[in-house]
């Protein structure tokens, strides 16, 4: 049973030492083949709808962190299993580590964008993993064989459990293996760090800039959420595990399908055009009524429609496919991003170039339309062509294809179950409707009473979110409080309730709050 136990850790320790230099391989040639990234990418790839859904709602924004470490679980608990297969015979154990990298490998070529070089660390993986094991089984072995000695050559025949292992030398191949997965996983951190550094760019001044963002009332009314979400703040949602480093150099965006002529721009090339600046609140369609998943940004780019007039849109495309560096992609309609509203490929965020996360060098914005059909980060082609010859990522998924943003307020203090002192309470958060004429109204519920209404914060423009504030004079007792939107074109928040898939979440922000 003990030498059970020791050679699980045996596998354990291996398979560490493996992911970390895998990790730190990849970290040098291509973030996203890192072994236990590329099995986690696969798994978001292939989880079902409804229990990505799940995963979201239970784990919120944790949820990618919660994938990798099941991921990294499920691995060492098969490392375990197969170290103390090696307490028999050493090859079928490394046999079976090899087996699970190669699992690994298989993700990592099977993503979108995989060349062989993605093999590369799922190679190292399986040399450091087989190696440590190796080392590990050979420092017990050894240990036996010398104190065995005068007992025989026959004794290392027989199984381990026979044998009185070295404890030094197991534990100094412990200690180098443990200290030598600790620096190159420190390694690799630190170099995907650097590495994703955001790349400076001179922003140009926009052509069209958009009048200063009026100052928000966050100072005045404790817990609120600020007007303009800094960047580092922004809400993310996507696909990916990694953040790409794309260089702006190496950067192109074409365009073609149904157009008279295909064209191609550099990030130089966009840069020289005419910019626009716009406040702009993105929402995603995986938020759930008083969720997380909202930002609202200051963008910079270039008019979505100019890039169109260029090419020449021919008359058959009903969509837009954005594509992304990988082969990722996005449907927008055609109609709906043409109509008028400010769409853009978007250059810039909150006054300086795209943060890598958030889709550097470019990417659509188009307010009023969820991110899954219009944001498209790291964009490199847009191709103009109808929904009947081609469908995108999440239109396989069953997510609706006209995706309006549902208009929503969101209370942001106090939050549920909070204990609130008797007499005058702020509650407040924000609200939007884009493409809806912006936020007419907010209005505040308390125990299912009338809704009252809030005071609203400045405007920040149609597109943009707009805070509010409710002044409550609050009875000791159990009360619930609920907040509703109306927009500028007339639309009341509804009360009746739906699930983010497949077209968005909607239904009343209520909960519990008690008063001492
Ligand atoms: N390439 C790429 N672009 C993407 C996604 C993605 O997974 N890959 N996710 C989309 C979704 S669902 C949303 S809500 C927005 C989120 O943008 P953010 O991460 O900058 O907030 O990006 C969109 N663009
Ligand atoms: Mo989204």
């Amino acid at each position: 049973m003990r030498t059970r136990l020791v050679y699980a850790l045996f596998g354990l320790t291996a398979a560490l030492l493996g992911v970390a230099t895998g990790h730190l391989v990849a970290s040098l040639l291509n973030p996203a083949s890192s072994p236990v990234l590329a099995v986690g990418s696969t798994v978001i790839d292939l989880t079902p709808t409804p229990m990505k859904e799940w995963a979201i709602r239970q784990f919120g924004s944790n949820d990618k962190t919660i994938l990798v470490g099941s991921v990294l679980l499920v691995v060492l608990l098969l490392a375990a299993v197969a170290g103390v297969l090696a307490r028999r015979r050493l090859a079928i154990g490394a046999g079976m580590l090899v087996v699970l990298v190669a699992v690994a490998a298989a993700a990592a070529l099977n993503r979108p964008a995989a060349d062989a070089l993605d093999l590369v660390p799922s190679l190292f993986t399986a040399l450091a993993g087989v190696a440590a094991l190796w080392w590990l089984d050979r420092a017990y072995r050894t240990g036996a064989v010398l104190r065995d000695d005068g007992a025989g050559a026959e004794r290392l025949t027989l199984g381990a459990d026979d044998r009185a292992p070295s404890r030094r030398g197991v534990l100094v191949a412990l200690g180098v293996i443990a200290a030598a997965t600790a620096v190159m996983g420190g390694a690799g951190r630190l170099i995907g760090r650097l590495r994703s550094r955001p790349e400076d760019i001179d922003l140009p001044a926009a052509a069209e800039p958009a009048p200063a963002l009026p100052k928000g009332i966050e100072g005045d009314v404790p817990g609120m959420t600020s007007f303009r979400t800094p960047s580092k703040d922004f809400y993310r949602v996507d696909t990916r595990l990694d953040t790409p480093v794309i260089s702006a150099d190496d950067w192109s965006l074409t365009i073609d399908g149904d157009v008279d002529k295909e064209l191609t721009f550099s990030f130089d090339d966009l840069l020289g055009m005419p910019l626009i600046e716009r406040d702009i609140t993105l929402t995603c369609v995986s938020n759930s009524v008083g969720g997380p998943y909202v930002g609202a940004a200051r963008w910079t780019g270039v008019r979505l429609t100019d890039l169109l007039d260029m090419a020449g849109v021919g008359s058959k495309a009903d969509q837009i496919l954005s594509t992304d560096f990988e082969g990722m992609t996005i449907s927008t309609p055609l109609d709906l991003a043409t109509d008028g509203r400010d769409a853009m490929v978007a250059l810039g965020m909150n006054g300086a170039g795209l943060p890598r996360a958030h889709g550097f060098p470019a990417r659509l914005v188009i307010p009023g339309l969820y991110g899954f059909i219009s944001a498209t980060k790291w964009v490199t082609r847009l191709t103009l062509t109808t929904y009947a010859e081609k469908s995108a990522y999440w239109t396989d998924k069953d997510w609706d294809t006209d995706a309006p943003i549902k208009i929503s307020a969101r209370i942001d203090t106090p939050n549920a179950l909070d204990e609130l002192p008797k007499g005058e309470n702020l509650i407040g958060g924000v609200a939007w409707a884009q493409q809806k004429d912006g936020v007419a109204k907010v209005e505040v519920r308390v125990d299912g009473g009338p809704w009252k209404p809030a005071e609203l914060g400045p405007d920040g423009g149609n597109d943009y979110w707009r805070q509010w504030v409710y002044r409550w004079d609050a009875e000791p007792g159990q009360h619930t409080i609920a907040a509703r939107v109306t927009s500028g074109d007339g639309e009341v928040q509804t009360a009746a309730t739906a699930e983010p898939f497949p077209g968005g979440s909607s239904g009343i922000h209520e909960f519990l709050v008690s008063v001492a």
